[in-house]
């Protein structure tokens, strides 16, 4: 039903599935709380004196924004007194985040990106935080890198906040995708869209052009057909979208179809990729899988991949899932 509250529906959930535990509701609380604060803190724009860099780097090599930074330590904040969590990880961060001592220590590891496509956040271009839930391995105290090295499969919870015109929390918990938007004079995100089905076809493609002459073969096949439009061999004409902020990209895809593409290139092939598996690629894949599309490198499915490193690389094609199943079939025909 639509428009109840976020607590609503985690209780729900924990009433119908057993696995869903009071932890679990709460770790999905609180990290839904942290985006309502990043939201705020986004919303205000300059008027809140943070934008623009942080004068630092994370160790992707990024000049981080003061939003990222910001980002990162409300979301560190939020959850490191909760006795839920035995360890975070984040894009911004080298290694994980161990819980303090003083705090207790729970069973599920939270990994994310908090604040993606935050190059846009200086241009008032939508952004947005990207979450990932797992189980911390017996034998592991969750503040080492191993802990996370777990294929997406294993994920318990994925979801994504999109500050756009409304901040919109997506979420599943491997039962469906649903979102819930955030009612800004209640302060309570309320469920918008239940059991959300991306089209398994599109008219509607995301790719950053400007790398064409970097595509593989099959990328540049596809990429080539999609232009030839209704007298191509793909029988229709299709529109292209990238705004740069993956949350965005696959907002769209999420709402209404499409397919997005960060493609393995000549540019990017020695690091593996352009988008970060466990705390990208994974979450938006579980997303997008549980809403009946697909996510793929080209060559395999994204949510199969064992990580070897917690700031692992990996190429994206995800999306509606005919168009998926099609561009991953030219990869795979060599
Ligand atoms: P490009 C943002 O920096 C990001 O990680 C994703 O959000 C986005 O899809 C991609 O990079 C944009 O990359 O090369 O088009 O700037």
């Amino acid at each position: 039903m639509n428009g109840i509250s976020l607590t609503r529906y985690l209780i729900e959930e924990q009433r119908a599935k057993a696995q869903i535990g009071a932890d679990l509701r709460l770790l999905i609380e609180v990290v839904a709380r942290a985006c309502k604060t990043i939201a705020i803190a986004v919303g205000k724009g300059d008027l809140g004196g943070v934008l623009g860099d942080a004068g630092t780097g994370n160790i992707q090599g990024e000049a981080q924004k003061k939003l990222d930074v910001l980002s990162n330590e409300i979301l560190l904040e939020a959850n490191e007194w909760g006795g839920h969590l035995a360890g975070l990880a984040s894009e911004e961060m080298d290694h994980p985040h161990a819980i303090p001592n003083e705090f207790p220590k729970g069973g599920y590891l939270l990994l994310f990106d908090p604040l993606d496509g935050s190059s846009n956040i200086d241009v008032n271009v939508s952004v947005g935080t990207i979450f990932s839930v797992l189980r911390c391995p017996e034998g592991m105290t969750g503040a080492e890198d191993d802990a996370f090295l777990q294929p997406g499969t294993t994920q318990v919870a994925a979801g994504y906040c999109v500050y756009g015109p409304s901040a919109i929390l997506v979420l599943t918990l491997g039962n469906g995708t649903h979102a819930f938007t955030l009612d800004r004079e209640l302060g309570s995100f309320r469920m918008t869209a239940r059991d959300i089905q991306i089209p398994a076809d599109t008219k509607e493609f995301a790719i950053n052009a400007s790398n064409a002459r970097f595509w593989e073969a099959p990328v540049k096949r596809y990429v080539d057909e999609m232009l030839e439009g209704k007298d191509g061999p793909l029988g229709k004409d299709y529109n292209m979208r990238w705004v740069a902020s993956m949350v965005a990209d696959v907002h769209r895809i999420v709402t209404r179809g499409g397919v997005f593409m960060y493609p393995l290139d000549s540019k990017t092939k020695d690091k593996g990729g352009k988008l970060r598996l466990l705390y990208e690629a994974n979450p938006m894949a579980m997303i997008v899988e549980q809403a009946g599309g697909a996510a793929t490198t080209g060559r395999e499915r994204i949510l199969d991949l064992k990580p070897q490193k917690l700031h692992q690389r990996v190429p994206v094609i995800l999306g509606s899932k005919n168009e998926v199943a099609r561009v991953t079939g030219y990869h795979l025909e060599g």
